[in-house]
């Protein structure tokens, strides 16, 4: 089944000069291709838009700071199943708990600053991809 996903290089990944190692793993994926890609710093305009669930929580301000601190890369990734494949590429939110082999567990300590974000379901991927790159979806 083939999918597509908005997938986002956060700013410390950018920073740390780990886009060309992160872009590698997910093209070594038999079959996954990127068929949208920008650098760009986010603002607060679209991430209000892309974190509206968060709105509230703790976390939301400084996230809010972090994630328009500098440049993000943000992509589609197309290919077999690539909404869940590239969620266990990820590892889950908290890198200290993402497994060695995870973008997330190999390169992340802080929950804030992990590196990556992919759509978690084909509904937010449609409703991300319009977000992102609304001239192409
Ligand atoms: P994203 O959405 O960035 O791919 O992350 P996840 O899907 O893995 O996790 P999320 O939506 O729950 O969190 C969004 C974003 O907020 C940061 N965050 C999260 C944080 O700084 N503190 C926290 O306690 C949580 C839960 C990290 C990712």
């Amino acid at each position: 089944m083939s999918q597509r996903t908005l997938v986002l290089l956060k700013p410390d990944a950018v920073r740390r000069g780990l886009v060309g190692e992160i872009i590698g793993r997910i093209e070594s994926k038999a079959g996954w291709k990127i068929s949208a890609l920008e650098l760009r710093t986010l603002d607060r305009p679209l991430l209000e838009t892309h974190y509206a669930e968060h709105e509230g929580q703790p976390f939301y301000e400084p996230l809010m700071t972090f994630m328009s601190s500098g440049p993000s890369v943000a992509m589609v990734v197309e290919g077999e199943r690539v909404i869940e494949g590239l969620r266990t590429m990820a590892g889950p939110t908290d890198p200290i708990a993402a497994a060695p082999g995870s973008i997330r567990g190999d390169f992340g300590t802080i929950v804030r600053e992990n590196l990556i974000h992919a759509s978690d379901s084909e509904e937010s991927a449609e409703r991300e991809m319009k977000i992102f790159f609304p001239n192409f979806v």
